[in-house]
């Protein structure tokens, strides 16, 4: 049975977002909820009400779990024996890279309807630039991300989670904030407060190792990191105390940078003499891998397909792209690609030079996933000379149901311009049942919206208005609210 119409309890709107900074927040960060999990979902509707789990072979790690999992307490990268001990009656199935991969790219070809300037950090997830939104579609970036939600579940038929702020940094935490099907902003007025009592693991850049040291140090939230003083923090921790210092400020300079799939890093040789032979071609190629990942480590990004170049003696020119199962910088994962791709080609002819390279850069931080599955989808399944095409049939249509949770400071007040959307995912993605109980206070994003059941836009409306072309801004005054 539907749940009743909440209103919101403020101006009585129904399925509205307000924020006092809506106009200025510009920096969206969006990410697919339970990931392999749930394209798995959307394919076998037979295990809509199962908890699913995704790798855990024989000497396998979890590479990720539905959410429904995740309440037994299984987790990615958790070896399967501890998995299966959570979960026994989890369904485990092994991962099909390909298909995450097609359904990834198709997403981030959705984001990229609604702005060019994305910034991808792995397969599913990405940031979004959304500064000429208005200009670009007379919308705010928030009606935009919210109907971009709503056309990936239509059309993919899985439920994505989206942070909305002024930078990065608050952007990327706030679509964790609400997961599943989340929508959360976090402004200005309100980031320092928010951040206080987080933990330092939270801030880009800290990883176990930071972490246990700032934790030595006495230090354990973000708040705490607001009190130093900026040299101190410097001197203590190097260049990173500096970002520790504007992170706990809510500052966070970065751009959105777009990594066009065209971009590529390689290192590449002209012989003195001309060379056919496999095995002195093969040093060569090690050499240059070597260096090509050594460029990848340096400026922390990975490449998701393998380029091999060469160049006869007579002047032809061959390239050879291997598309792999994930982005990587792994230079033996290159390596092995690249020898693949050469060895096809070495029959007696006489080559002048040879190049390695990668592209479809990615960030690395969701490089080389940790997933002994993996290997079971080796980089030489799929060869391609392109990006995939979108040939994969949409998932079945869903309805979405909300219900307002108000949300509370510290104190445990309901503030007036501060709720939270929770919304009710489809039971063919990623929805345990029942649904999750709301996110303790402190956790909640900073965001009021308030949501009733709606009549369903048709897909069509969805995607013209995301795919509506650039036209003129017509003046007309921000919203700090908008409805729809
Ligand atoms: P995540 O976005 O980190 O996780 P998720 O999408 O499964 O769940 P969430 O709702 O919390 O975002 O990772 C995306 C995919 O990357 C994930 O579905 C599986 C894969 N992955 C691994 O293979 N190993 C890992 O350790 C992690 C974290 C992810
Ligand atoms: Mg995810
Ligand atoms: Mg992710």
């Amino acid at each position: 049975m539907a749940a009743p119409a909440i209103l919101c309890p403020h101006c009585g709107d129904k399925r509205s977002i307000a924020h006092a900074e809506l106009p200025e927040l510009e920096i969206g960060h969006l990410d697919c909820d339970a990931f392999y999990a749930s394209i798995e979902k959307r394919d076998r509707p037979e295990l809509a009400h199962q908890p699913v789990i995704i790798g855990g072979g024989k000497r396998g790690v979890v590479s990720t779990c539905c959410y429904m999992a995740r309440k037994f307490g299984v987790r990615s990268a958790m070896p399967a024996f501890k998995a299966r001990e959570l979960c026994p009656d989890g369904i485990f199935l092994p991962p099909d890279m390909a298909k995450y991969q097609r359904e990834g790219m198709r997403v981030r070809d959705m984001m990229r309807a609604v702005t060019p300037v994305i910034e991808p950090l792995s397969i599913d997830e990405a940031f979004m630039d959304l500064t000429d939104s208005y200009e670009r579609t007379g919308k705010s970036p928030a009606e935009n991300l919210v109907a971009l939600q709503r056309l990936i579940l239509q059309e993919v038929g899985i439920t994505v989670s989206i942070g909305l702020s002024y930078n990065k940094f608050l952007a990327k935490i706030a679509s964790d904030l609400n997961k599943p099907f989340g929508f959360s902003l976090i402004g200005r007025a309100e980031a320092v407060e928010f951040l206080s009592d987080k933990p330092v693991r939270m801030m880009w850049g800290v990883g176990p190792a930071m972490e246990r040291k700032l934790h030595q140090d006495g230090i354990k939230t973000i708040g705490q990191l607001h009190e130093i003083d900026i040299h101190h923090l410097q001197g203590r921790y190097g260049s990173i105390g500096k970002r520790f210092y504007h992170f706990s400020r809510g500052e966070d300079n970065r751009q959105v940078e777009t990594t066009s799939e065209r971009k590529s890093l390689s290192s590449e040789t002209t012989f003195s003499d001309d060379i056919a032979d496999s095995a002195a071609l093969g040093d060569i190629l090690t050499r240059l891998t070597g260096r090509v990942a050594h460029d990848l480590e340096r400026k922390r990004i990975a490449g998701h397909t393998v380029v091999l170049k060469l160049k006869t003696a007579d002047f032809k020119s061959r390239t050879r792209n291997m598309r792999l199962a994930y982005p990587t910088l792994r230079e033996d994962v290159i390596l092995q690609s690249a020898m693949t791709l050469l060895h096809r080609e070495i029959d007696g002819t006489k080559f002048r030079l040879l190049g390695v390279g990668v592209t479809d850069l990615f960030n690395a931080d969701a490089a080389d996933p940790d997933d002994l599955f993996a290997a079971s989808t080796p980089a030489n399944d799929e060869v391609t000379s392109g990006m995939p095409g979108n040939t994969t049939t949409p998932g079945p249509l869903t309805t979405v149901s909300a219900t307002l949770i108000p949300s509370q400071n510290k104190t445990g007040e309901t503030t007036p311009n501060h709720a939270v959307m929770r919304a009710t995912p489809p039971v063919t993605s990623e929805t345990p049942a029942p649904a999750p109980a709301p996110a303790p206070a402190a956790n909640r994003p900073l965001i009021t919206i308030k949501n009733d059941l709606l009549p369903r836009p048709t897909t069509e409306q969805l995607r013209e208005s995301l795919t509506r072309p650039y036209r003129k801004q017509v003046k007309q005054p921000r919203q700090h609210k908008f409805v729809f």
